[in-house]
Order: C-alpha cells, then sequence, then structure tokens
C-alpha cells in the first residue's frame, strides 16, 4: 500500500509516472565510482549499464561538490524534483553515497531522494537509506535463478572474498531478495530494472517478475542489453524493439506496472528524460567550480603526489599546499599539473579543508602521501581511491605503479 505522500511524489517523479516525465527533470549526481560485483555487461571504463548509457564517460563529483552543483542546476532547471544516484559504480558500496543524501537532505529538503543499486548491500543498509528520507529506490535483478545468474554475474565481492559463479550469484539474489523484501516493509517504493540478455535470462524473466510482484515492488523497467566493447556480452545481440515490446507485454499481464519511457541515462544526467542537458553544467560551469588545469589522458589513471620539491613525496594529505597530478598511461607519464591546495580552502575547520582538497583532486586512481590522518584516508577509500604512503621519489612511484607494486 502506498501512502498519500508518496501518490504526490510519484506523480512528480519523471520515472516512476510517465506523465511526469515531460514535466519534471531528475539530476544524477556521479558520487559512487565503486562497484561491489562485475556484471558481464558492464566496462567500468565506461557508466553504469543499469542506470546509464555505456561509452559515455562521467566526471566522480564529492558529496560537497554534488551538493554545490545540485544548487547550481537549480538556479537553471527550477523544474527539478528528484536527485538520483546511479553510479558510475554501485551506490551502496560507496560511503559518499550516503555522505552526498545526507547533505542533499539537509541542503534541499524539497528534493525526492532516489537511489539505484545492484542490491548486495542492500539488506541492512535499507534502513539508513530511508532513515537518510530516501522513497524510492531501484535494484536491478536479472535472475531468481543462481545458474542464470552466473552467466550474467562475472563475481561478487562478499565480506572481503571475490565469489565467482553459482555460489555468488545465489548469495547476490539472496542479498536483492533480502533487500527488497526490506525496502517494501519500511514503505518505499521500488522499482526493479531487470537486463535482458537474448540467449540468457529473456525466458525466465517473467518469473523473476512474477516474485517481485508478490513481493511488492511497485514497478519493473525491463532494458535491453547493450552489447559493451571490453565485456564478456560485447558479441551478444541486443534484444530487438519487437522481443522487448513482447516480453514487457507479457510481464503487464502479470498486474504489475511495467515503466516503458526508460531513456537509460548516463550517471551524471541532468534534466528531463531524453533530454539530457548535462554538458550545460560541466564543471566549469558550475557555482562551486574553480577553475582546475586541464590535464590530458583519464582521471582514473592518474596518481596526485604531495610534494613541495617536485622530486619527492614529502607532504602529508592535510598539510601539503599543493598536489602534482600525473596522468598515465601504460603506467607511462603522459602529462602533469599541479593544484594549489591552500587555494581550496572553504571553510576553518578540519573537515572542510580535506573536503575541499579532495575536491580539487578530481578523482585520480592514486594519491601519494607521506603520512594521512584516518579521516581524509576513509573519505578517500570511499571514492575509490588508493592511498599510497611512502616518502619515495615521485619517480619511484610512477615506477612502482607501473610494475602493479602498488
Ligand atoms: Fe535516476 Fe533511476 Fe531514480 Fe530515475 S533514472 S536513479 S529511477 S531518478 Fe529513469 Fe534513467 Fe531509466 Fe533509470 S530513465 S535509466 S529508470
Ligand atoms: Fe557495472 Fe553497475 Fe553491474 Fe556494477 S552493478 S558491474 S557498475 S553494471
Amino acid at each position: 500500500m502506498v501512502e498519500p505522500e508518496l501518490i504526490r511524489l510519484i506523480s512528480e517523479h519523471p520515472c516512476y509516472d510517465e506523465s511526469a516525465h515531460r514535466k519534471f527533470a531528475r539530476m544524477h549526481l556521479p558520487v559512487a565510482p565503486r562497484c561491489n560485483i562485475q556484471c558481464n555487461y558492464c566496462n567500468r571504463k565506461y557508466d553504469c549499464s543499469n542506470e546509464s548509457r555505456p561509452g559515455v564517460t562521467s566526471e566522480v563529483l564529492t558529496p560537497i561538490e554534488a551538493s554545490d552543483k545540485v544548487g547550481a542546476v537549480l538556479e537553471r532547471i527550477p523544474e527539478l524534483k528528484v536527485i538520483g544516484i546511479a553510479g558510475p559504480g554501485d551506490p551502496l558500496a560507496n560511503e559518499a553515497t550516503y555522505e552526498t543524501i545526507e547533505l542533499i537532505s539537509k541542503n534541499y529538503p524539497d528534493l525526492t531522494l532516489c537511489v539505484s543499486t545492484n542490491g548486495l548491500a542492500l539488506p541492512g543498509n535499507a534502513k539508513r537509506l530511508y532513515d537518510l528520507g530516501v522513497r524510492f529506490l531501484t535494484i536491478t535483478m536479472n535472475a531468481l535463478d543462481p545458474e542464470i545468474g552466473a552467466r550474467i554475474y562475472g563475481s561478487v565481492i562478499q565480506d572481503n572474498k571475490v565469489l565467482k559463479g553459482v555460489d555468488a550469484a545465489r548469495i547476490l539474489i539472496s542479498k536483492q531478495l533480502k533487500g527488497l523484501e526490506e525496502c517494501v516493509d519500511l514503505g518505499m517504493v521500488v522499482k526493479i530494472n531487470v537486463v535482458m540478455v537474448p540467449g540468457v535470462n529473456v525466458d525466465h524473466i517473467p518469473t523473476l517478475v512474477r516474485k517481485v510482484k508478490e513481493m511488492g515492488a511497485y514497478t519493473v523497467n525491463i532494458l535491453p542489453l547493450i552489447p559493451v566493447e571490453g565485456t564478456p556480452f560485447e558479441d551478444y545481440d541486443a534484444p530487438t524493439p519487437e522481443m522487448r515490446k513482447s516480453l514487457m507485454d507479457s510481464c503487464g499481464e502479470l498486474g504489475i506496472k511495467v515503466m516503458r519511457h526508460c531513456k537509460q541515462c548516463r550517471a551524471d544526467a541532468i534534466g528531463l528524460l531524453g533530454n539530457d542537458r548535462s554538458s550545460e553544467f560541466a564543471c566549469g560551469s558550475c557555482r562551486s567550480a574553480e577553475v582546475r588545469p586541464i590535464l590530458l589522458g583519464d582521471m582514473r589513471d592518474a596518481v596526485a603526489i604531495a610534494t613541495d620539491d617536485g622530486a619527492n613525496v614529502n607532504r602529508g594529505f592535510g598539510n601539503t599546499s599543493s598536489f602534482s597530478i600525473f596522468s598515465l598511461s601504460d603506467g607511462h607519464m603522459i602529462d602533469k599539473v599541479d593544484v594549489d591546495t591552500n587555494r581550496s580552502v572553504v571553510g576553518t575547520g578540519h573537515k572542510e579543508h580535506i573536503n575541499s582538497i579532495i575536491t580539487s583532486l578530481r578523482s585520480p586512481k592514486y594519491v601519494a602521501v607521506s603520512e594521512i590522518g584516518s579521516y581524509p584516508f576513509k573519505l578517500l577509500d570511499g571514492l575509490g581511491i588508493k592511498v599510497i604512503v611512502t616518502d619515495a621519489t615521485i619517480d619511484k612511484v610512477i615506477e612502482g605503479i607501473r610494475s602493479g607494486r602498488f
């Protein structure tokens, strides 16, 4: 049973109510780079295939940066109603997701919060999300049968162990079902996304849909597989529109609402569905953004080094006045910029200072420092950034990354 206040929120949610999607906008905050599973259709270089269009890379924002960006977007898109966190990895595998939600709830209490997850970390965390104000939750479930799941999921990380095959799929599916049960018990409005993989799960999807309907899911969204280069499914066929329509029709006959207007958005999508305006809000136009030097190469292959002599790692994370960021390709340096972290001080408190430094670094793959406190370490770890504590020369750090020592 959906509560009256939720009925109003549904009527203003562009994904949950088809008639809302031409009037109301959503904004995705790409604060969650890490994932706790590996789907066979996902290439981590790109956005999450569950909620994005693969092949489109997205920036990763810190919680403070994300919150500031919401303010900038609201000024230009007043029809913004929903803030979604949908990647680029799994939101619940990233502590930054919770920090972001807390900030958005505090700073923009009128916006609706929406999260999309693979469900592995949902049991136990559903209540945490609910208490932070999340009422809309999507779980991507591709199978009920672990044998079928084993063909879709390459691995699952559980209790710091990497599991594969049927055992991995069995654990993931049981967590998804438990998470769904917890969300429904809390009164959340749950959408189930299903990736339709011809030859693998198509005939099985109605069984899955019947089950989630019985458990209280509000709607299902059947997404076509997009065969992404570099993934185990790169040579698989995507379903034809006719195949997908036929499956949607038969699932609709099971008595559950079927979403038919999904746009498979990017993890940083902004605007009305089907009219993405995220490029207008690239960080340079964001209200809070400083002008940052442009670095050749991908930040996800970069290392930020705390140094004051340009040759050695000789400064701590919180007390360095600058970082040198080296962009690497196959472990070789292709570009370098210096970032002044004194300039990034936005408040007098230690936490504000640390947060602003992290924002300035623009999510590199590694940070190398001579020392670091537990607060910045936890934040960097939550962003999937590997911390190297060393007093080695910069050349040695780059060599260590190239050789896989770090
Ligand atoms: Fe984003 Fe997803 Fe929330 Fe919508 S998207 S987290 S429920 S606010 Fe919407 Fe985009 Fe389809 Fe997702 S159109 S991919 S269903
Ligand atoms: Fe990729 Fe999303 Fe699957 Fe994680 S859950 S592997 S980010 S598609």
